[in-house]
């Protein structure tokens, strides 16, 4: 089961300027199915812990304030080689450097506030999905 989900988060500047209806339509038109969705917002706490891997970066700061400013978009998506068709949907981390009609060419406005985030793999999804939602949340 976990081979076939992903896990994203619509970032704060996504949700803040509006484009939570858009970035979802593209999702789901793209064929995946949602598992769990919910609007929330991370502590800074939580988002140490959930970009713990980064924490050695001289943007840690910067993207630990950023991705707890305002609300989020969690879901958990299922489809056949979710990880991998994902981050084909969502593009490059720098919009500048993304694909045409990428989420991220659309809707991203630097490379630190780039507007979602998607599992880099298999293992990661399944981490970061349990990490904001319990199994009972998971369908
Ligand atoms: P994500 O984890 O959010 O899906 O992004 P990603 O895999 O494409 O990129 P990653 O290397 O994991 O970086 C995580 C997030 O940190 C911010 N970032 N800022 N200012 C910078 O140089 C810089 N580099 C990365 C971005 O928000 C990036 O998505
Ligand atoms: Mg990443």
């Amino acid at each position: 089961m976990a081979t076939n989900r992903t896990f994203t988060m619509i970032k704060p500047d996504g949700v803040e300027n509006g484009h939570t209806g858009a970035i979802l339509d593209k999702i789901n038109a793209a064929g995946f199915r949602i598992v769990a969705l919910k609007k929330t917002q991370m502590t800074k706490v939580d988002a140490e812990k959930f970009y713990a891997v980064h924490n050695e970066r001289p943007f840690f700061g910067e993207l630990v304030e950023f991705m707890t400013r305002g609300p989020i978009i969690a879901a958990i998506l299922e489809k056949e080689n979710a990880v991998e068709d994902f981050r084909t949907l969502i593009g490059a981390t720098n919009p500048a450097e993304a694909a045409e009609g990428t989420i991220r060419k659309m809707y991203a406005t630097s490379l630190g506030e780039n507007a979602i985030h998607g599992s880099d793999s298999d293992e990661n999804a399944t981490i970061e999905g349990d990490f904001h939602f319990s199994g009972r949340e998971q369908f």
